[in-house]
């Protein structure tokens, strides 16, 4: 039987900039889901890539005296640097400047075009470079003569002929499609709750102040104020509005406009994970043009919160931006995987503080995961010659036991929700009910009493470590691995199908070695 696919993707992030903690929080939340769907019996297909075009970009090249394409291929790497830093398991890595993307572009405007979706007209109003989004004018405020959108971006008032996209005559069918049941595939689900509500009635608000088929409803989809991006077809003056091309990425990949690529059967995508920042354009701009293109939606947007730094908004002019790469090479990769995803509700902001950190990974990984496993495995290798013992039966500790065999379905519920702090609590959990059984049991006090009963419980021990190995690979596939290396299980064991067999008793296990290293908090 064919392997059920999912399709994943992160947004592609602009190359005016170095990668930072936002950057690989995103990518990794998608990693890891990504990971748990193919341990889960999938054939994934998992997406980031970086967005080049734009007036924004554009100005950022000029800024380092640099030619656009030079600027872009030197940003881009540092973000497929940042894939290989963190660990990344994507399949694919998209930038907006190959041709590949020209291609699916070009051909999806040609689409709507046809389709009479677009219409040239004139643009007037707030823009805002740095946003690279026009802002009505309720939404501005002014400091010094000078206006300022919402997000702090200086605004300019901008006049240009422009090409529209008839979005307006979309919104009817998309507040229909946010408000399916779950299991229509037509559904539009928007995650979290909240997010899904400030969508729905910005689109609502939208229809009741206008007019359903007002073209004030209409996206601008075309500049001619600069030209670092992909000519409109047919009419080269325009180049396409950076947001119509950014998002198109996702059928690029795809194979789009080859419908009978390959790759095709991943679409639509299963998540698109963004940032709260971003929800609008993939909620309301995103569905609208594929559905005017007659293609299938993607069938959820998740977005996730903010991350600031020790209590403070991240930004460059605070210098506070949280470099991914020190963080790794300072805590190691694993443990910042770990704490990223653990510390806060995916969804909700987030603050980053060492201390935090720190208690985190000293107090799950170090004290309960890693002593739990050395002291497990150590007995092993002492009392038992370094020999797995045999199942035997659970006597103490069954309700334990039945704990652990539930984890893995839990871990799916919880990651096919995107909850990925609920999905380590319960392994946590686990984690901690294991060193209540191992206290209670005492097996190094029964190998002078009891060394039956000393075996069956170190037996248990190793049975609910192996799950949690298992299902922590996702998080941290290197320590994971190597947890699964000196459990003795097989490089073809280690998917969750394969916690439903037993190893064999009586195989030889290798000394134990510490997986987790307590780490010292600076003196404040
Ligand atoms: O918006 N906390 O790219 P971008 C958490 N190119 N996440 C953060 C963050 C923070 N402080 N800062 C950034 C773009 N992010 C477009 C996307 S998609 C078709 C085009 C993350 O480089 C978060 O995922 O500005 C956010 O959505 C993304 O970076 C924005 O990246």
């Amino acid at each position: 039987m064919a392997k059920p696919s999912i399709y994943l993707t992160t947004p592609i992030y602009y190359v005016n900039d170095k990668p930072h903690i936002g950057h690989a929080y995103t990518s990794l939340a998608t990693d890891v889901l990504a990971r748990f769907k193919r341990l889960d019996g999938h054939e994934v297909f998992f997406l980031t890539g970086t967005d080049e075009h734009g007036q924004k970009v554009e100005k950022a090249a000029k800024d380092a005296g640099e030619d656009p394409q030079a600027f872009t291929d030197r940003v881009s790497q540092a973000f497929r640097d940042l894939t290989a830093t963190m660990g990344f398991s994507n399949d694919d890595f998209i930038r907006t400047t190959e041709p590949r993307h020209k291609d699916a572009c070009t051909a999806l405007w040609q689409v709507l075009a046809e389709r009479g979706e677009i219409y040239l007209g004139d643009y007037e109003g707030w823009y805002a470079v740095r946003d690279e989004a026009f802002y009505g004018p309720d939404e501005l405020t002014e400091r010094d003569g000078v206006k300022y959108a919402p997000s702090g971006a200086p605004v300019e008032w901008v006049r240009e002929p422009s090409y529209f996209f008839r979005l307006s005559k979309w919104l009817p069918e998309l507040l229909r499609r946010y408000d399916l049941p779950e299991g229509n595939p037509e559904r539009i689900d928007i995650q979290p709750e909240s997010r899904r509500n400030e969508v729905r009635s910005f689109v609502a608000q939208g229809l009741k102040d206008f007019g359903e088929g007002s073209e004030k409803l209409d996206l601008s989809v075309s500049r001619t104020s600069f030209t670092w991006g992909v000519k409109v077809p047919g009419d080269e003056k325009h180049v396409m509005y950076v947001w119509v091309d950014a998002l198109t990425n996702y059928i690029t990949a795809a194979g789009y406009p080859d419908t009978n690529a390959e790759r095709w059967r991943f679409w639509p995508a299963d998540v698109h994970f963004v940032g709260k920042d971003i929800v609008r354009f993939h909620t309301i701009y995103w569905p609208a043009m594929l559905l005017a293109a007659g293609l299938p939606t993607a069938r959820r947007v998740f977005a996730h919160g903010w991350w600031t730094n020790e209590g403070q908004k991240i930004s460059k002019s605070l210098g506070n931006v949280i470099d991914p790469v020190s963080l790794v090479e300072e805590y190691g990769l694993d443990p910042v995987r770990y704490f990223l995803l653990r510390e806060v509700p995916f969804g909700q902001d987030g603050d980053f503080s060492r201390k935090s950190l720190v208690n985190r990974l000293n107090g799950e990984l170090a004290d309960a995961l890693g002593n739990l496993a050395n002291r497990t495995l150590s007995l092993i290798q002492r009392n038992c010659e370094g020999r797995l013992p045999e199942a035997g039966d659970a006597v103490v500790g069954r309700e334990f036991l039945e704990g652990v065999v539930a984890l893995p379905g839990q871990l799916r519920e919880r990651l096919d929700r995107q909850e990925f702090h609920l999905a380590l609590e319960a392994v946590m959990a686990s984690v901690r009910d294991a060193n209540g059984y191992i206290t209670l049991e005492a097996p190094w006090a029964l190998k002078k009493t009891d060394p039956v009963r000393m075996a069956v419980v170190l037996r248990h021990l190793h049975t609910a470590l192996r799950c949690y190995a298992t299902l922590l690979q996702p998080f941290m596939p290197e320590t994971a691995g190597k947890m699964l290396d000196q459990l003795g299980v097989p490089a073809e064991a280690r998917d969750i199908a394969a916690l439903g067999t037993a190893l064999p008793g009586g195989i030889a296990l290798p000394a134990p070695a510490p997986l987790f290293r307590k780490i010292e908090l600076p003196a404040a």
